[in-house]
């Protein structure tokens, strides 16, 4: 018989972005920055995934605040140009953070909830992502996200 996966005593940790599709980056990072006074704090190309994102802070002292991700799409059939083609652009992902995402995905499948990855994929700064898909989440598109090791 197999050994149960040992379930975490909490499944996630905090809200660690939310994800906006954007059709134009620099274009929403102005909005974000001169109109709301956000923050960019890291910025970065993710070819695998195809997008061009930026992550926006408070930058206010001792903020744990959760952050604000622009994504915007490197082609039209990756996952933000058909969410834009698609919606428009809007809020387009919710991002858990985990401690053990491997942990996460296994409790979550044996609940019978369905992970677009068989593993984990590289995220934002040399985080480990993986997704629930918005059919399985009551339509929003969950990501679940370990910290890379330089945060
Ligand atoms: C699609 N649907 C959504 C949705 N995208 N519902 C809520 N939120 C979304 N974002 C609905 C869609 O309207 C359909 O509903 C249904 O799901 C099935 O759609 P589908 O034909 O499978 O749609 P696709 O081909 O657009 O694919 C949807 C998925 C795709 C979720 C499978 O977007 C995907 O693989 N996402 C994961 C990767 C990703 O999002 N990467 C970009 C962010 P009806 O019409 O059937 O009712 S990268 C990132 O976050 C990084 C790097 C990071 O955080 O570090």
């Amino acid at each position: 018989m197999e050994t149960p996966a040992a379930v975490p005593d909490h499944l996630f940790v905090c809200v660690d972005h939310v994800g906006l599709a954007v059709p134009d980056l620099d274009e929403a990072i102005r909005f974000h920055t001169e109109v709301l006074g956000w923050r960019v704090l890291h910025r970065e190309t993710n070819e695998e995934q195809g997008v061009e994102e930026a992550m926006l802070g408070t930058g206010a002292q001792g903020a744990e605040n959760a952050q604000i991700q622009l994504l915007a799409p490197l082609r039209p059939e990756s996952a933000i140009g058909k969410f834009l083609d698609r919606s428009g652009p809007g809020l387009q992902q919710l991002a858990y953070r985990v401690t053990d995402i491997d942990a996460v995905c296994t409790v979550l499948r044996e609940r019978g909830v369905r992970l677009l990855y068989d593993e984990p994929r590289r995220g934002t700064a040399g985080s480990r992502i993986n997704f629930v898909h918005p059919k399985d989440a009551k339509g929003v598109l969950l990501e679940l996200v370990e910290q890379g090791a330089g945060h």
